[in-house]
């Protein structure tokens, strides 16, 4: 993680919407907040320990397995998927596995490239090294191990050796740790992914058969930050905190920014920053996180947002709202909407502040992983 100046301010922004005023110097030092694993303290380099998930409640049934099982045929023998309720199933064809990113369209990305003002480029990744990872656990650190070193003789045979040797990698990264963008088979629900393509098309060997991260590819977009702690007046909103359409609506209106159809929505909580003093100063770093509720998925199903980025770790709050998952069913599963998670906003947010912009180019590409659930990222902004 990188590390940064604390912050200070007055206010926090509480998970019933109000603001507690308080005078705090030290902005983790939030009392009350229950520790994930009940443990008094913890060392600065232990991983977090995710609770036990609940299981969904949401069965998958056997009459919805099977490869287009109960979908009913056109009069051409093609499939017409059942629709999802308010979401995009079929509106781009019943073989679409790009979703909302079919919303961004070669004008767009012209009209985007036209957000440049300052030319300041601005990486969203956080850095990839062995480490403490914001939350889950079980996923693990990544790691570099070295293939080889300029000190192995493994290029004599190609006359290396004397004063020519050579430093090689092997990279293994969990898909879904740091940096990353979810692709629309992440996540199911009864038995089905984005499109109503079945989930049992994802197999262990081959991965996703249906929606994996290489069918997204790679994508320029106009981009507008909502930066909620700024217009809270909060160095960062709590843990649990669920965001509303209003709220992004509020902090839209008042940077003056306009959210058009098929923009990247990337929204800040500040839970990183949280994150990184909690973890410099050695205390238990809480399971929960703020992020979006259902009723945001409205506004960004409203405005036609093709993909939604976040400083947190599942875009969407957690405890979760409703039930396991529900933003994340109604923006990948319904909608289409692929999520781009542990954006690092903060730089960004500041320089768009400086800039007097809330608006800028974004470009990302995920690896192209034949049938991954998500790949790591570097998003690249430009202001
Ligand atoms: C989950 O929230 C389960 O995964 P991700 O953080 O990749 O969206």
């Amino acid at each position: 993680m990188r590390r940064r100046a604390s912050t200070t301010s007055s206010t926090t922004c509480t998970t019933d919407g109000s603001r507690a005023g308080s005078s705090r110097s030290d902005p983790v030092a939030r009392s009350g907040t229950p520790s994930a694993t009940g443990s008094p303290s913890r060392s600065v380099h232990a991983p977090i320990r995710s609770p036990v998930l609940p299981l969904p409640r949401y069965p998958v049934h056997r009459e919805d397995r099977g490869r287009h099982d109960g979908d009913p045929l056109d009069r051409r023998g093609r499939v017409v998927r059942r629709p999802a309720p308010a979401g995009n199933w079929g509106r781009w064809g019943a073989e679409d596995e790009r979703g909302a990113l079919n919303l961004i369209e070669p004008e767009g990305v012209r009209t985007a490239a036209h957000e440049v003002r300052t030319g300041r480029t601005y990486s969203l990744a956080l850095p990839i090294a062995r480490g403490n990872q914001p939350a889950f656990d079980f996923r693990g650190s990544p790691q570099r191990l070295t293939l080889v070193s300029q000190t192995d003789a493994m290029y004599d045979g190609f006359e290396g050796g004397g004063d020519v040797g050579s430093n090689e990698d092997v990279l293994i990264i969990p898909s879904h740790n740091l940096t990353h963008m979810d692709a629309l088979c992440h996540v199911q629900a009864k038995g089905r992914f984005y499109n109503g393509f079945p989930a049992d098309t994802f197999r262990s060997h081959t991965g996703a058969g249906r929606c994996g991260i290489d069918k997204l590819g790679a994508f320029a977009t106009r981009a507008v930050l909502l930066d909620l702690p700024r217009h809270f007046d909060t160095p960062y909103l709590e843990g649990g905190y669920r965001i509303t359409a209003a709220d992004l609506a509020g902090c839209a209106e008042r940077q003056g920014v306009e959210v058009r159809s098929g923009d990247a929505l990337l929204v800040r909580t500040g839970y990183l920053d949280e994150y990184r003093a909690i973890e410099a100063s050695g205390r238990e770093p809480s399971f929960a996180q703020p992020g979006l509720s259902l009723d945001a998925v409205d506004y960004v199903r409203a405005r036609e947002i093709s993909v939604v980025g976040a400083d947190n770790s599942a875009i969407e709050c957690i405890p979760f709202d409703d039930r396991f998952l529900s933003v994340h069913i109604a923006l990948l599963v319904e909608s289409g909407v692929p999520l781009l998670e542990h954006l690092w906003l903060t730089d960004l947010a500041e320089g768009m502040a400086q800039a007097g912009t809330y608006s800028c180019l974004l470009c990302v590409s995920p690896l192209p992983v034949t049938g991954a659930t998500g790949s790591p990222i570097n998003p690249v902004a430009i202001v």
